[in-house]
C-alpha cells in the first residue's frame, strides 16, 4: 500500500480505526445496506472512538487530525461500509464553513458537540433546480432587524433532518448573482425549519438524505458565517478541501471490492482449478490493484497539498476525486465480473459497492464539474 507521511500518533489512530472497521463495522454493513436505516450505532460507535473528532481543533474539544489522516480514516471506514465512512465525510463537511470563516464565538458553540459527535452537521447548498449550477439558487435570506429570514428549500441533503448544526447557502442580494450569496448556520430546530421528503436511493442507503425546507426561518444574525456575500467563495473552498474525502471513499470501496474479489478467486474452483489461477483472472486482479493504488496516492498527495497550505490544490483536489471515483466504478464493475453469478446476488457484498461506488462520481460535484475545475484551473496558470 502507499506510504504516506501521516506522523506516528496518526499513523497509530489510522492502524486502531482499520481494527475498528474490520471487527465492528464490517459485519454491519449488509444490515444497514439492507435496512435502510440511519446507523445510529456506528455513529456512537465513531464518537467513542473520537473519530467524529478528527476535524475539530484541539481547543473546541476536538483531535486535530490532519488532512491526510481524515482522508485515510474515511477510506479504512469505506472499505466495510461506504454508508458509516460517510459519517466522518460529512461531519466535516457540514463544519468546515464554520472552521472556515467562523468566529471564535461560533467555533466555541458548535464546535465541542460536533467534536463528540452528539450533533451531527450537515451542508446545505443543493437545491431542486441548482445541482451542478450552484449558483442557481433560489433561497432566499432577508434581514429583519436582528434576524434574517430564510425562505425556500435544499435537497439532497445528507445527513438532512438529523443534523443540528447545517451550514446552508442563501441569496442575500438576488441582483448580485454569486456575490449576492451568504452562509449562515442553521440549527434544526431555529422556528421555521423542516424536513421534507427522504430520499429512496441506489447505494449509500443507510445514510439518511433528506429535504430542507425554510420557512420564514429565522436565523440570528450573529449565525452569518463571514460577511454578506461570501457565501459561495466558501462554497467552493469548502468543497475544494472535501473532495478528496470522497475521493478516498471512493478508494476505501474499490480497496474492499479488490480484497473481496482476491479472496474469491484463490477459493473458486472451476475447471478443477481455482479461478486465481488463470491468467484472464489474474490481469484483471492486476488492472484493478493498480487502479486502487493510483486513486490512493492522488487522494493522499491532494490531502497533503491541503495540509501544506499549498496555493493551488483545487486542480488536484478534483483531479483526485474524479479519477477515484471512476476507479471505483470500474473496480466494482470487474469484482462483480470475478464473483460471476455470485457477484450479482445480494449474498455477497459485490452489489452493495458498486452501488455505493456510484455516488462518488456524482455528489460534491459531478465529474463533469471536476473535469471543468480542472480545466480552468489548467487555462488559466500562468
Ligand atoms: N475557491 C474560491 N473562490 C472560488 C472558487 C474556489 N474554488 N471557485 C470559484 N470561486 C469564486 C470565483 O473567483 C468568483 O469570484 P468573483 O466573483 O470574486 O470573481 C465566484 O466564485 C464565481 O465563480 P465562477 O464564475 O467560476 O462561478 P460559476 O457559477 O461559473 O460556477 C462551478 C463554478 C461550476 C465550479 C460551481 O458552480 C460548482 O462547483 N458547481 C458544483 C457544485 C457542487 O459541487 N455541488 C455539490 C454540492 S455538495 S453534495
Amino acid at each position: 500500500m502507499a506510504v504516506s507521511h501521516v506522523i506516528e500518533d496518526e499513523r497509530a489512530l489510522i492502524d486502531a480505526i482499520r481494527e475498528i472497521a474490520q471487527e465492528r463495522v464490517a459485519p454491519r454493513a449488509a444490515e444497514i445496506d439492507h435496512s435502510g436505516e440511519f446507523p445510529w450505532d456506528m455513529k456512537e460507535l465513531l464518537a467513542q472512538q473520537d473519530i467524529l473528532g478528527m476535524p475539530f481543533p484541539v481547543e473546541y474539544g476536538g483531535i486535530g487530525a490532519s488532512e491526510l489522516a481524515i482522508v485515510m480514516a474515511i477510506e479504512e471506514l469505506s472499505r466495510c461500509c461506504a454508508t458509516t465512512g460517510l459519517l466522518l465525510a460529512v461531519q466535516q463537511l457540514g463544519s468546515l464553513p464554520i472552521h472556515l470563516f467562523g468566529t471564535h464565538e461560533q467555533k466555541q458553540k458548535y464546535f465541542p458537540r460536533l467534536a463528540t459527535g452528539e450533533w451531527l452537521a450537515a451542508f446545505g447548498l443543493t437545491e431542486a433546480g441548482s445541482g451542478s449550477d450552484a449558483a442557481a439558487m433560489t433561497t432566499t435570506a432577508v434581514r429583519k432587524g436582528d434576524k434574517y429570514i430564510l425562505n425556500g428549500s435544499k435537497r439532497f441533503i445528507t445527513n438532512g433532518g438529523l443534523a443540528q448544526v447545517n451550514s446552508v447557502f442563501a441569496l442575500t442580494d438576488p441582483s448580485k448573482g454569486t456575490r449576492g450569496i451568504s452562509a449562515f448556520i442553521v440549527e434544526k430546530d431555529f422556528p421555521g425549519f423542516s424536513v421534507g421528503r427522504i430520499e429512496d436511493k441506489m447505494g449509500i442507503k443507510g445514510s439518511q438524505t433528506a429535504e430542507l425546507i425554510f420557512n420564514d426561518c429565522e436565523v440570528p444574525v450573529e449565525n452569518l458565517l463571514g460577511r454578506e456575500g461570501d457565501g459561495f467563495k466558501l462554497a467552493m473552498m469548502t468543497l475544494d478541501r472535501t473532495r478528496p474525502g470522497i475521493g478516498a471513499q471512493a478508494v476505501g470501496i474499490a480497496q474492499g471490492a479488490l480484497d473481496l474479489a482476491v479472496g474469491y478467486s484463490k477459493q473458486r474452483v472451476q475447471f478443477n482449478k481455482p479461478i486465481a489461477e488463470n491468467q484472464g483472472i489474474q490481469f484483471m486482479l492486476a488492472d484493478m490493484a493498480t487502479s486502487v493504488e493510483a486513486a490512493r496516492l492522488m487522494v493522499y498527495n491532494a490531502a497533503e497539498m491541503i495540509d501544506a497550505g499549498a496555493k493551488n490544490f483545487s486542480k488536484y483536489s478534483a483531479m483526485a476525486k474524479m479519477f477515484a471515483s471512476d476507479a471505483a466504478i470500474s473496480v466494482t464493475n470487474d469484482a462483480i465480473q470475478v464473483l460471476g453469478g455470485y457477484g450479482y446476488m445480494k449474498e455477497y457484498p459485490a452489489e452493495r459497492m458498486m452501488r455505493d461506488a456510484k455516488i462518488t462520481q456524482i455528489y460534491e460535484g459531478t465529474n463533469q464539474i471536476q473535469r471543468l475545475v480542472i480545466a480552468r484551473s489548467l487555462l488559466t496558470e500562468l
